[in-house]
């Protein structure tokens, strides 16, 4: 596996990354075909060494499996959900219907219509259930913002955020000194 910049210590637990026993996060998407999409949530969680575990559920073609998953969430210790999907992108909404964990959305760009389509199921949920949407193809974002909320209830991961902060501030920072000489 590739080395990976690290913002918070590795954690404890024997195994974590996505074979963790113990996810505190579950990524999910509606087809492999959102992986490269859904990875570098993945990468993310990885930087901020938080178990995670990663798999596919599909709304349409395995509704049975949906239901299993997002009733069994809480209970198995997941702590937020990421799901990404394309198209009329369901998953996201229906996971959110069946458990109380926040849920971040991750609209995909599909071929026909730019993901304007996934943005649009995934961000305008009814009144009452809430999904966190990202932008589009915000696979990312998506895993820091796991990050930041799991950092409300863990201290060392708000710091590692904080910490993360001040990583982009300097890079940008480097680059005003660099344009600036020139
Ligand atoms: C959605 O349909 C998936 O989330 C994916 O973005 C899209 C296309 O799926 P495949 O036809 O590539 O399996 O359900």
């Amino acid at each position: 596996t590739e080395e990976v910049e690290r913002y918070a210590p590795l954690s404890q637990e024997p195994g974590s990354g996505h074979s963790s026993k113990h996810p505190l996060v579950g990524i999910i998407m509606g087809s492999d075909s959102d992986l490269p999409v859904m990875l570098p949530a993945a990468r993310t969680l990885d930087k901020f060494s938080i178990p995670y575990e990663l798999t596919i559920v599909s709304a349409h073609r395995t509704p049975d499996r949906l239901v299993k998953y997002a009733r069994s969430a809480s209970a198995r210790g997941l702590r937020v959900i990421v799901a990404g999907a394309g198209g009329a992108a369901h998953l996201p909404g229906m996971v959110a219907a069946m458990t109380p964990l926040p849920v971040i959305g991750v609209p995909v760009k599909g071929s026909s219509l730019d993901g304007v389509d996934s943005l649009h199921s995934i961000v305008q949920m009814p009144r009452g259930i809430p999904v966190a949407t990202v932008a589009i193809n915000g696979g990312m974002n998506a895993g820091l913002l796991a990050v930041r909320i799991l950092g409300t209830g863990m201290p060392h991961l708000f710091t590692a955020m904080d910490t993360y902060l001040k990583t982009l501030e300097t890079e940008v920072m480097e680059k005003v000194d660099k344009l600036e000489k020139v």
